[in-house]
């Protein structure tokens, strides 16, 4: 072990062992703040040896869904039920990580689901390729953790994800920070702190060599969600929760899981039975947050057989990656009819955000070689 993994250790261990009160949350608050900024460090020396990044994952399909689990739950089951047989494993460069990919429809869109079986405990500290592993799930639009009747331990997983700044069902927290060169420290809120009272925000900042420059808190913010700030890298990422090998389990026993695996709403199912796949896939479907908008070319109706298949939050400009790439370069406006338009018709420009069922032209500059969509 090196000395910085060793300091890892002891700051973890220290952690662990300080009872939570009123009277330690600051130390508690300050030893997170030390081992984030340890962490960061961990971080950038495995990239300067070439590890951990690089990894270009070969995406494809409209979204795509990390599968996390223990050995022997049923993973490559599963994804051998789920998707096509031949699922352009050739196609891809995922064998040095042993990841396997397989895609499966799900109304119009397609779902590329990313088989992960090296996301074990000590991951982070490269364990089993853990780190190129990590690195993959960052990317992905959500986690299907899957559980069996003999390893229900979601929580030393999800630990696993949280240590390397995946952050599971939550969103990013309402804190603006501002650096400058000089002038100090001001910190400032619109609500009241409770979490973060007596200076203890800017004790953590000064962890982070943050001396200058400004911290707004718009919600009474933890500790944690500071740190998650200021370390910066943090990727928020949906997770649903998938319990296997379910036709061992009775209705009591079913019952146990749901009440020991608070907030996840399992979803039981039987991979070598094909039992509760299809619930489990339009979980999936939703989970993704799908849209779909059609396309209308300058005096034509639009296209409503074929929707163009993107996900909530998209804009025109993620519209334009999925047409034609002249479209892209000679773009020159949208027309949006739909629930994001504010009238009818209404011109917009790329930040534009789409909505499901929305219709659009796209208005491409004048003289370009192209006319309609
Ligand atoms: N009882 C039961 N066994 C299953 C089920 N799904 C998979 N298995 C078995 O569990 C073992 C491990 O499955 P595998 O898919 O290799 O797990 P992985 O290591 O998570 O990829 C195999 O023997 C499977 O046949 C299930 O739904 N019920
Ligand atoms: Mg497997």
């Amino acid at each position: 072990m090196s000395s910085l993994e060793e300091h890892i250790v002891e700051v973890e261990e220290e952690i662990r062992n300080t009872s939570y009160n009123k009277a330690t949350s600051g130390h508690i608050g300050r030893l997170k703040a030390k081992l984030a900024v340890l962490r960061l460090e961990r971080e950038t020396r495995a990239k300067g040896k070439g590890g951990g990044t690089g990894y270009a994952v070969r995406k494809s399909g409209h979204a795509t869904v990390g599968l996390v689990g223990y050995p022997s739950v049923g993973k490559s089951t599963l994804l051998n039920r789920l998707t096509s047989a031949e699922s352009e494993t050739g196609a891809y460069d995922f064998t040095t990580l042993s990841i396997i990919p397989g895609m499966l429809r799900w109304g119009g869109a397609s779902i590329q689901i990313l088989d992960m079986p090296g996301l074990v405990p000590g991951a982070a500290r490269g364990r089993g390729r853990g780190r190129e592993v990590l690195s993959v799930v960052r990317s992905v639009d959500l986690i299907l953790f899957m559980i069996d009747p003999e390893h229900t331990n979601l929580r030393a997983l999800v630990a696993e994800l949280e240590g390397s700044g995946v952050r599971i069902n939550s969103r990013p927290p309402r804190i603006v920070v501002t650096n400058q060169d000089r002038g100090g420290l001001t910190v400032s809120s619109t609500v009241r702190l409770t979490q973060l009272a007596g200076g203890l925000a800017s004790q953590i900042a000064r962890e982070f060599s943050f001396h200058n420059g400004s911290i707004i808190f718009r919600e009474d913010a933890t500790p944690d969600q500071l740190i998650d700030v200021l370390a910066g890298n943090r990727v928020y990422v949906p997770a649903l929760l998938s319990v296997n090998k379910s036709e061992l389990l009775s209705g009591p026993d079913r019952a146990k899981f749901v009440l020991e695996q608070r907030p996840y709403d399992p979803i039981f199912v039987s991979a070598r039975d094909r039992v509760g796949l299809d619930a489990l896939v339009d979980r999936i479907g939703h989970a993704l947050k799908f849209i779909r908008v059609y396309v209308k070319p300058p005096g034509r109706p639009p296209d409503m057989d074929e929707p163009v298949i993107l996900r909530e939050g998209n804009t025109v400009q993620g519209l334009l990656g999925r047409l034609p790439s002249d479209l892209e370069r000679t773009f020159k406006a949208a027309q949006v009819w739909g629930k994001s338009a504010r009238f009818p018709g209404q011109t917009v420009g790329r930040d534009h955000v789409l909505a499901d069922e929305d219709i659009v032209t796209v208005v491409i500059a004048r003289g370009a070689a192209r006319a309609t969509a």
